[in-house]
């Protein structure tokens, strides 16, 4: 059994940080889950354009507000207890209007460090040993 609070592993390298996000790693490819499970911090009045090309998100909100942009411009709000899944590996654009958390989950797992790169797309990263 695996037990972790969020608050142990702040300031670690499970902690990463970009400008619009923090995202702290719970669990990792190397937790031998099968998915990563994250949780975020989206800081207040930021735009973030993400495509997860490699990998299917789940993320759900349970503090602040803000709202998800389809590749169609199609706009929905999020707001806690709003759950949006990226089953197609779809491009999207994220807006908070205020701090928002987020718990993501990863499938496949991040292996830990990944960030965006210049897409909003984060590389998929085998490693060998994966139980
Ligand atoms: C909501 C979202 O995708 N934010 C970017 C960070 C990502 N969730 C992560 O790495 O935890």
């Amino acid at each position: 059994m695996i037990i972790r609070t969020v608050e142990s592993l702040r300031g670690t390298d499970k902690e990463i940080k970009s400008k619009n996000w923090s995202s702290t790693r719970l669990l990792l490819q190397s937790d031998g889950m099968g998915f990563s499970f994250h949780e975020t911090i989206v800081h207040p009045n930021t735009e973030t354009k993400i495509w997860y090309k490699n990998h299917l998100e789940a993320v759900y909100c349970i503090e602040g507000r803000g709202e998800i942009e389809e590749e169609n411009k199609i706009k929905h709000p999020l707001t806690p207890g709003t759950l949006y899944a990226l089953d197609k590996n779809d491009k999207h654009t994220l807006r908070a209007f205020s701090e928002m958390r987020m718990i993501c989950i990863f499938n496949p797992p991040l292996v830990g460090p990944e960030t965006h790169d210049e897409n909003g797309v984060y590389p998929l990263i085998k490693t060998s040993g994966v139980k």
